[in-house]
């Protein structure tokens, strides 16, 4: 074979390859941790597309102070040595440098303040929703309702290890997860019956808490079909680290048909918010896994 045409195959089993991780681009994506993973997780919203730039930039000022700090130490360590240097200075006022090091700190925490508070502001103040959901912390699960579509609600328990399937991870998984729309906006109320709980989904860049006798707002949009996991990030008793969230996005047509179901599904079965039974969870809460 000529070397050109290793080329010409070379590069086809690239481009293969390319169009090969385009399609796999397209697969549903599984928002969860890793083993020995350094940075954030990767992110599918806008919002948690932001905070993770906004993590890289105060990231790279927090670096660069201690490299100035760090380089500052040993040239000070060197050239002022007692060897060196036998008679000290006593100099104890230099305007030029007090003006300096006022001004350097403040002009520093502009320029990671204005970013952070445009993504505060961005949180807070979603666009046109597409799509309410509530969800409500209990010790110890997440109960989540439809209030606009269907007005049904629904308890989405832990699923304990024993009875994984392959492929759920452990301590994420959920009986019934939170179901909503790709690329829609999704308004999550947040709100708890008994004591703080959070709302935690780092791959949507989603966190707020869940406060008894009030209501809290978030938003996200999930970029991409597939399942994404988070946890209670607020301690909130025992069963802490049996209360995961699970929010499953379908595309616009899946939902559609879920939603249909779903309304027969929960809206007969099941009292709204009603507790599930405690003795089913506290034993949920102390299995040794
Ligand atoms: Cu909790």
């Amino acid at each position: 074979m000529h070397w050109w045409n290793k080329v010409s195959l070379g590069f086809g089993a690239a481009l293969a390859s390319v169009l090969g991780s385009g399609v796999a681009m397209a697969a549903p994506v599984v928002g969860e941790p890793h083993p020995w993973e350094m940075g954030l997780q990767p992110t599918y919203s806008p919002i948690g597309n932001e905070i993770s730039r906004f993590n890289d930039l105060v990231l790279a000022v927090a670096f660069a102070i201690s490299a100035v700090v760090f380089v500052l130490l040993i040239y000070a360590c060197i050239r002022f040595r007692r060897s060196r240097n036998p008679v000290p200075s006593r100099t104890s006022h230099n305007t030029v440098l007090e003006v300096m090091w006022t001004v350097i700190p403040v002009m520093i925490l502009v320029v990671v303040a204005i970013p952070s508070y445009k993504l505060l502001y961005a949180e807070d103040f979603p666009p046109p929703i597409g799509l309410t959901v509530e969800a409500i912390g209990h010790q110890w699960y997440w109960s989540y309702a439809y209030p606009k579509d269907g007005n049904f609600s629904y308890n989405s328990l832990i699923v304990p290890t024993a009875k994984l399937k392959p492929g759920q991870p452990r301590l994420l998984t959920v009986d019934h997860a939170l179901v909503v729309p790709v690329n829609t906006n999704i308004r999550v109320k947040i709100t708890s019956t008994d004591v703080l709980h959070a709302w935690f989904v780092p791959s949507l860049g989603v966190q707020k808490e869940a406060v008894p006798g009030r209501i809290n707002e978030t938003w996200f949009r999930a970029e991409r079909v597939g399942t994404y996991y988070g946890q209670c990030n607020e301690l909130c008793g025992i069963g802490h680290s049996r209360m995961p969230i699970e929010v499953k996005v379908l595309s616009k047509a899946d939902f559609t048909r879920w939603l249909a179901a779903a309304k027969k599904e929960y809206s007969a079965g099941l009292e709204r918010r009603a507790p599930a039974p405690p003795a089913r969870l506290i034993q949920l809460a102390s299995a040794s896994e």
